[in-house]
């Protein structure tokens, strides 16, 4: 998508910083963290919620849930973190290629 964000960030037009990178997903610093340490890992390809999920996108979710998995604890995140994703603008998606929050550093509550 040629205005997308997240679409630039993945081609290198807009700079990140970058923590981890294969051919098809990137994890990168959330600009505005709401947590010592807030990443958030994207597809490459451009698609909005799981509502766009065919059998291919939903292996490469599980895929990319699989990365995190197994790198979580060299981004500092081995005491445990926190996997969100807002689908739609009225649960606060305010970027509309999917994305997956990762949230840590730090103990989290969990209450509204
Ligand atoms: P959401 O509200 O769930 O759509 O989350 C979007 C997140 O994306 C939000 O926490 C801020 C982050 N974000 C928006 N624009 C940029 C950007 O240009 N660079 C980085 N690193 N993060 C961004």
């Amino acid at each position: 998508m040629e205005n997308c964000i997240f679409c630039k960030i993945a081609r290198g037009e807009i700079p990140s910083q970058k923590v981890y990178e294969d051919d098809e997903i990137l994890v990168f610093k959330d600009i505005n963290p709401l947590t010592k340490i807030h990443l958030l890992c994207i597809p490459k390809e451009h698609f909005k919620t799981v509502a766009e999920l065919d059998d291919a996108r939903a292996a490469l979710l599980g895929r990319a849930l699989q990365k995190i998995g197994a790198h979580a604890s060299a981004w500092g995140l081995a005491d445990g973190y926190r996997l969100v994703m807002n689908q739609g603008e009225a649960a606060g998606q305010s970027v509309p290629h999917l994305h997956i929050h990762i949230l840590g550093g730090e103990p989290l509550s969990w209450e509204k």
